[in-house]
């Protein structure tokens, strides 16, 4: 089988088109749901070797994304279990799978969104990093639910994703000013609340998201903000449980400095790890939890998390 939307998929996901985790996640969803589509004609065993090579491009397109791996791998999962080797039953089996693995994600925004927006009090000033598609959420819902405040945007370098919050803030009726990066420590004595997105959730409790993250929960620490992290459970990565290091993808150095001398090192990691003990609580799909408690939480909750733990 050719894997073409599969592929297409994977290159606007490496080349940033798409972006962020959630988005990620969803894209590669419903490149499965495609791949279903696509195997009209082919044998059971010529889509099983066509899973098997989808889930490997989808996993190389970025590293730093556990939600992706853990949808992909429960849609396999269950394609296995419930098709066996009929190829009409296991391209049936993976499109309802993934009907109901993104059903699962909006479910999670859902509750998130009401749970976080209930922490935004009238007259706050909310500061965020980056953009994220869950904390935006939680804003236009604390906007629906009546309350009255305004959002502080650092702008995200490299890439500016910044600039995508404050655009949406403003669409959608929300006071927002954009800083640059290295002004959050002057804002953050402003705001009463810091709220980001995740992109993985380490065993620990840590919290991988975009780089910069970290220093604005020491900051937050500092100018004694509560810090909060807005994530879906399944952001959390079981490889760390059994013992691997969350990868770090490190881009381009073109996206820093197009054109630097030569010679020049530019580094451009693209997230960075925030230690538990900076963050207040997870804003997810239970509730607000401590970061120390996720890894039961997650068993409990989605104990198939850790059926597979190795990509
Ligand atoms: C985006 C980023 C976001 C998380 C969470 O980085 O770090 O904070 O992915 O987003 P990039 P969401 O732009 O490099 O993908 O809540 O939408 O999953």
């Amino acid at each position: 089988m050719p894997l073409e939307s599969v592929r297409a998929v994977a290159d606007r996901i490496r080349r940033l088109e798409i972006r962020g985790a959630r988005n990620v996640a969803i894209a590669a969803i419903r490149a499965m749901e495609a791949l279903a589509e696509e195997a009209k004609g082919a044998s059971g065993e010529e889509l099983l070797k066509a899973l098997s090579e989808a889930k490997g491009i989808l996993f190389a397109a970025r590293e730093t994304e556990p939600l992706m791996r853990n949808a992909i791998r429960w849609i396999i999962s269950q394609a296995l279990d419930r098709g066996g080797t009929d190829a009409r039953a296991l391209a049936e089996a993976i499109s309802s799978a993934s009907k109901s693995f993104l059903k699962s994600l909006e479910e999670s925004k859902d509750s998130i969104a009401e749970i976080g927006a209930r922490r935004i009090r009238d007259g706050f000033v909310v500061l965020t990093h980056c953009h994220s598609s869950t904390v935006t959420e939680i804003l236009k819902r604390a906007k629906a639910d009546g309350k009255r405040f305004e959002v502080i945007c650092t702008e995200t370098r490299p890439l500016f994703q910044g600039r995508t919050t404050a655009r949406e803030m403003l669409e959608a009726g929300i006071k927002a000013t954009l800083i640059v990066d290295s002004a959050a420590r002057s804002f953050i004595n402003y705001a009463d609340l810091a709220i980001v997105g995740a992109d993985a959730i380490t065993s620990e409790g840590n919290v991988v998201n975009k780089i910069g993250t970290s220093a604005i929960a020491l900051m937050a620490q500092e100018a004694r903000t509560p810090f909060y992290v807005a994530s879906e459970l399944l952001k959390y990565d079981p490889a760390t449980a059994y013992g691997d290091y969350e990868a770090i993808e490190e881009r381009g150095p073109e996206e820093v400095w197009d054109g630097a001398p030569e010679g020049l090192i530019i580094r451009n990691p693209a997230f960075d790890v925030t230690r538990r003990d900076f963050i207040h609580g997870i804003i997810c799909e239970e509730g607000i939890i401590s970061p120390h408690s996720v890894t039961e939480v997650v068993r409990r909750r989605y104990p198939w998390v850790f059926d597979r733990p190795s990509p």
